[in-house]
């Protein structure tokens, strides 16, 4: 990807010799943001260098808010600041596990949906629409198929804004919405195509855990927040430790929930000169071995 891009700036550069010859201060100036993306690019492997010992020295089989990953971390540097944010993808539902690899729907993962849907007062219908999305079949299972313009995509979702393209999903219903007074709670604050389908009961909202299971009510969730203030959960039988929970809960949930995470998602500010850039890298990791599955710039 780096190389293709490096590629690309060099044909580009090319092409800007002989169009611009004329107009040294456009070129110049071109000159000066292209060693700049280039510094971008370095002070981002070395962003990736310092999150990859972070996340190496940290205990892989449990995950939870107070550990180093968890805090924000600022690494100063000339002219700027390197701002890096670390994000489990496990605190979120993966909306890509409501179907099963059989094409049929996953009734466990559907039931989760319909509870966090009725939360965030997102219409049913609209569940539907995504499983119809995501099935690789093209008959409707409630949901729409076929669109004005294009077909469903009938395969998994790979981004978050994807989900704009599916009937019924808008900006407010996706991003949230702060203004007016009530949970106005965005699908981008509950759901990551990242996790590997194991909600981590350290690092989930409290929306994500009242939509594992029917018992799980706002204040049963709040104990577990509040408790999770304090210590941590070490296994997913200390949930009874929380006043409240039951074996049945636990039980029912057990498949669905970790202690630990898989996915991170990193968030990188840098801010340079009086430029800003934003650069985004999905990590993966299985004990010590951290693996990059992409990284983005803006
Ligand atoms: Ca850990
Ligand atoms: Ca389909």
């Amino acid at each position: 990807m780096l190389l293709i891009i490096v590629f690309i700036l060099i044909g580009s550069i090319s092409a800007l010799v002989i169009s611009l010859s004329e107009d040294d201060f456009m070129f110049n100036e071109y000159i000066e943001r292209t060693v700049e993306y280039e510094q971008i690019y370095m002070m981002s492997d070395l962003a990736f260098e310092a999150v990859k010992e972070i996340l190496k020295n940290d205990n892989s089989k449990v995950d939870y808010y107070g550990e180093f990953w968890s805090q924000n971390i600022i690494i100063p540097i000339e002219n700027g600041k390197i701002n890096i944010q670390i994000v489990d993808q496990e605190r979120f539902l993966n909306p890509n596990y409501l179907v099963n690899l059989d094409d049929t729907v996953n009734q466990k993962y559907f039931s989760i949906f319909e509870r966090l849907f009725s939360y965030l007062n997102i219409d049913e219908r609209v569940l539907y629409n995504i499983i119809d999305w995501i099935d690789k079949n093209s008959q409707s299972d409630g949901g729409k198929e076929i669109y004005p313009d294009f077909v469903a995509k009938n395969s998994k979702i790979d981004t978050l804004e994807e989900l704009l393209l599916i009937e019924g999903i808008n900006d407010k219903i996706l991003y949230g919405n702060s203004s007016s007074s009530g949970l106005n709670l965005g699908l981008n604050s509950v759901l990551s195509p990242y996790s590997n389908g194991k909600v981590n009961i350290n690092t989930a909202s409290k929306w994500v855990l009242m939509s594992l299971d029917r018992d799980i009510d706002e204040a049963l969730a709040n104990e577990i927040v509040l408790y999770r203030k304090r210590k941590y959960f070490k296994d997913i039988k200390d949930l009874n430790l929380v006043e409240g929970v039951t074996g049945d809960i636990i039980h029912r949930i057990s498949g669905l929930v970790d202690v630990k995470s898989e996915n991170f998602l990193v968030n990188i500010d840098i801010t340079f000169g009086d430029r800003e850039y934003k650069m985004f890298l999905l990590l993966n990791r299985k004990g010590k071995n951290i693996r990059k599955i992409w990284q983005k710039v803006y």
